[in-house]
């Protein structure tokens, strides 16, 4: 085989997904045709080593990308700020969406509501960046950001190393929001981890991908990612971009 491939997976606990079974995690890659096989292993690793116990049910799906449908997009710039507190770095994520020209309305109503989220949602809200108003109406799915990958693996991680990280999770979370801000309509994004362990998260923009630590308190399982987009975007065009357009990063 050769070419490019989408390679997605999802695990659940009870049983799958479709019947009801708990998400437990998932993950994508946007590869050449040749690492199809290292890449499957690898995402079977990460799920028996997942901090939130045993998978029941995994679910892999392969599809075959078009070259000519690719976009090929640069990786955000990185910054990093640590704050002393949660409620400082929720400030610094208010600043930093303001000057992304989000409202500080907006901006609190989007911390608001991932801080009082019941259960981590697997997908983005898309709120209006002037007003608030949440745009999609995916309810507790969310806005699933899909196809998308870095283009070569090793100047990404050595980009991501010149700054000190070499966690996935940055690298996964790096790859989405470089992706996001190439949407049309698109101004800036807030995000944290339902890691109970991580406590770090972003804000990002059409300039910058700014992490901030700790955007929540250790042992704390719930998580969550919001777009801010402008007033009378086209909604279905965007999550047709978001979920579905073939993606490459470049570091
Ligand atoms: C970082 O460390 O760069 C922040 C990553 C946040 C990851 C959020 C997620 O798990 O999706």
């Amino acid at each position: 085989m050769r070419g490019w491939f989408s390679v997605r997976m999802r695990a659940a606990r009870g049983c799958i997904h479709e019947e009801g079974g708990e998400h437990l995690s998932g993950c994508e890659r946007m590869i050449a045709a040749d690492a199809i096989r290292s890449i499957i292993d690898g995402m079977l690793q990460r799920i028996e080593k997942h901090p939130k116990g045993q998978a029941d049910a995994i679910n892999f799906r392969i599809d075959r990308i078009e070259e000519a449908d690719i976009v090929r997009i640069n990786a955000l710039p990185i910054e990093n700020r640590v704050a002393a507190t949660v409620e400082e770095a929720e400030e610094v994520a208010i600043h930093c969406l303001k000057e992304s020209c989000i409202s500080p309305q907006a901006a609190r109503i989007g911390v608001q509501l991932i801080r009082h989220l019941k259960s981590s949602m697997r997908g983005a809200m898309i709120l209006d960046a002037e007003s608030g108003v949440r745009l999609d109406e995916t309810e507790s799915r969310g806005v699933r950001l899909s196809h998308m990958d870095c283009e070569d693996e090793e100047k990404f991680l050595s980009f991501l190393r010149s700054h000190g990280l070499n966690g996935t999770k940055t690298r996964e979370a790096l790859i989405l929001a470089s992706k996001a801000s190439a949407m049309d309509g698109y101004l800036g994004e807030l995000c944290w981890s339902d890691d109970p362990g991580y406590v770090s998260g972003y804000v990002a923009s059409t300039k910058s991908y700014c992490r901030i630590t700790p955007l929540k308190n250790h042992a704390n399982p719930i998580g969550g990612r919001i777009l801010f987009v402008k007033k009378g975007l086209n909604i279905p065009k965007a999550i047709q971009f978001l979920e579905k357009k073939p993606t490459l990063v470049i570091a």
